[in-house]
């Protein structure tokens, strides 16, 4: 008879056809998922993922932002459980595993301590986070924030996507707006599993990134007011042009985090012009610049800087401009003894690791402000995400569910 850590392993063929099955909910056009938080599609993915979390024994709470809870009981029902969760919300050209590996691993590890008859002290509780991405209610890891008490579920409810429809109001439509007060659910611990979504770990060749840090993050939200005219008769010398004022700021933005290499980038994803027509100068322009840095001050400094250009920039022309941060937080330390927990399992199991500190941003990072949390890598191909051709092995998705496995049960403390 094999000690259950001998054998203790995930089912990847399970995983897998779990990723598979899911990412047939909310279809991209080119291979990935359009699967935006708060959708038709979003509602489907979750009914999916209740039945199977209700089919491997769980039961499914489910908070006033839309944040899903499945429980697998402990012997202790004092402990606090060890949560695991990511997001099953995608951006618009998103990817099939970014956030759902988390979720779905989560799933694979109860389902796997089921298999192995592994009872664990503490509770274990699967979690999906609700608008994870930002993509179409800005700012991202919303759900997670709320439950921090970094936003109030007020502030949520009120936040409008670019067709002006309200986050409470969309979250009422599909129908699931939980019982349960946000934030009130206390954790023993949380881990997160999540591909990488930059270039390290394939290119260093590891199977898996032991995350120690995660990398501080301003959203900065402009709106530059110019005059509407004709792009055809309005002489040079007369336009009041917004949207010459925001190609200045996006290259200097490229210029601020260029000057300030290594360890921190800036860019812009998101631009509206209005009336956007193509014979008439904007009258408005608004867009999203993203900067983020694992240096605090170096963070902060960067936005200084971004804001003190652009009203120049802005004066220079004649537009009006406005700033509002419509996201943010500070860089994350990961708890030591979590970190620990995934580099030992990595080493039990033989897999290749490194230490890695998160590009991107996620519920970890707010989990991380309410009890100790961590995070586990995989890597994926060519470092893409965030785009429709993501794509990692299932070799790699196995190996890091099988540290998951390892790292949660030991926290939660295994029950002979
Ligand atoms: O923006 C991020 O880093 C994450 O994908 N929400
Ligand atoms: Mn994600
Ligand atoms: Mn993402």
């Amino acid at each position: 008879m094999t000690a259950p850590g001998e054998n203790m392993r995930v089912n990847g063929d399970r995983l897998w056809d779990s990723l598979m099955e899911m990412a047939k909910i909310g279809p991209g056009i080119a291979g990935g998922n359009n699967r935006q938080t708060l959708t038709d599609a979003d509602s489907e993915g979750r009914h999916l993922f209740q039945r199977w979390c209700e089919a491997s024994g769980m039961t499914m709470g489910t908070d006033r932002m839309g944040t899903m809870f499945a429980t697998r009981p402990g012997t202790d029902p004092d402990a606090l459980p060890v949560y695991v969760g990511s997001h099953l919300d995608t951006q618009p050209t998103g990817g099939k595993y970014d956030g759902v590996l988390g979720v779905l691993a989560g799933l694979e590890v109860v389902r796997s301590m089921n298999d192995l008859d592994i009872r664990t002290k503490h509770p274990i509780v699967v979690t999906n986070w609700t608008n994870e991405e930002g993509a179409r209610f800005a700012p991202a890891m919303l759900a997670s924030g709320v439950f921090a008490g970094v936003h109030t579920i007020e502030h949520a409810y009120s936040r409008k996507d670019p067709d002006g429809k309200l986050f409470g109001d969309e979250l009422n439509r599909i129908g699931w707006v939980g019982d349960e007060e946000v934030g009130t659910r206390k954790m023993h611990a949380y881990f997160e599993y999540h591909i990488e979504q930059g270039p390290i770990l394939e290119a260093e060749d590891k199977q898996i990134g032991v995350v120690t840090h995660c990398q501080g993050l301003w959203w900065l939200e402009f709106t530059l007011t110019g005059r509407e005219a004709h792009t055809g008769s309005t002489p040079m010398n007369l336009r009041v042009n917004a949207g010459l004022a925001m190609a200045r700021i996006m290259e200097m933005v490229q210029g601020v985090a260029m000057e300030n290499q290594p360890g921190c980038v800036g860019g812009v994803g998101q631009v509206f012009f209005s009336p956007n027509s193509r014979n008439v100068l904007p009258g408005k322009v608004v867009f999203t610049v993203d900067i983020r840095s694992p240096d605090q001050a170096k963070l902060d400094r960067m936005r200084a800087k971004i804001e003190a250009e652009a009203a120049n920039i802005c004066e220079a022309l004649g537009v009006g401009c406005s700033v509002e941060a419509v996201g943010h937080f500070d860089p994350v330390t990961f708890d030591p003894t979590l970190v620990s927990a995934v580099r030992k399992a990595a080493e039990d199991l033989g897999y290749s690791h490194m230490n890695i500190i998160s590009g991107a941003g996620h519920d970890a990072c707010w989990a991380s402000k309410v009890a100790p949390a961590t995070m586990i890598m995989c890597p994926c191909v060519g470092g893409l995400s965030h785009n429709e051709a993501e794509d990692i092995s299932k070799e790699w998705a196995t190996a890091g569910a099988d540290v998951l496995l390892r790292a949660v049960v030991e926290t939660a403390g295994i029950v002979e």
